[in-house]
């Protein structure tokens, strides 16, 4: 039979402004698309149970997992970033298939991150894939690639919208978080 474990995780969604970032979480959390447009004052806090399944390890981990929406703005992010990146120990990193810029600025958001809790653990959102077909396709794999390649970040295109790839941004980022405490883990022990 598996080990069971508990664990609490604090992930934080960052990007721009109106990329989607409230939308995912809304779809994750409460499984609902709001065409409503609802601004972030500061930061918004929400939790989901998920398990995480380690096959090779014959691991299972119940998650909590504190999820902390942030407000797109740069100044405030500068001004609040130890209050809101404290503890954190996965990163959403959140852009818009509409807009190239939101892909480049995700390198900064990332990094600022990085500053308060050092290298954790990344997974990209390309939101809104539901436009696609609409859009020109602004970035290709190859800008992906390049951009996720940093941060050893997995990346997947989605869609608040309809649903897609939504419980799978959240799922890989929470197996990121178990194999990263599991690595370190042996680390310790191994000293
Ligand atoms: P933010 O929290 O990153 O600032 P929001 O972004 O979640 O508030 O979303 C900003 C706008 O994008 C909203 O539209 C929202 O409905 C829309 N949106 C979010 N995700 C998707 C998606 O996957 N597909 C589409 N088509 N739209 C999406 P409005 O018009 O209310 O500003
Ligand atoms: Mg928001």
């Amino acid at each position: 039979m598996a080990s069971e474990y508990e664990m609490k995780a604090k992930v934080c969604l960052v990007g721009e402004a109106a990329v989607g970032k409230t939308s995912l979480i809304r779809r994750f959390v409460l499984n609902a698309f709001d065409e409503k447009y609802v601004t972030t004052l500061g930061a918004n806090v929400s939790k989901k149970e998920i398990t995480v399944e380690i096959p090779e390890r014959d691991l299972l981990v119940n998650m909590d997992m504190v999820v902390w929406d942030i407000m797109g703005e740069k100044g405030v992010r500068d001004l609040l970033k130890e209050a809101f990146f404290h503890g954190a120990q996965g990163i959403l990193a959140v852009c818009d298939i509409t807009r190239y810029s939101t892909l480049r600025e995700l390198d900064d958001w990332v990094q600022s991150v990085f500053e308060v809790v050092g290298d954790v653990a990344v997974v990209y959102a390309v939101n809104k894939a539901d436009l696609m077909d609409e859009v020109l396709l602004l970035f290709g794999e190859r800008d992906l690639e390049e951009s996720t390649a940093a941060f050893e970040a997995p990346y997947f295109f989605t869609s608040a919208k309809t649903g897609e790839k939504v419980g799978e941004i959240f799922a890989t980022l929470g197996e990121e978080i178990v194999r990263r405490q599991l690595t370190r883990d042996v680390v310790n022990i191994g000293r």
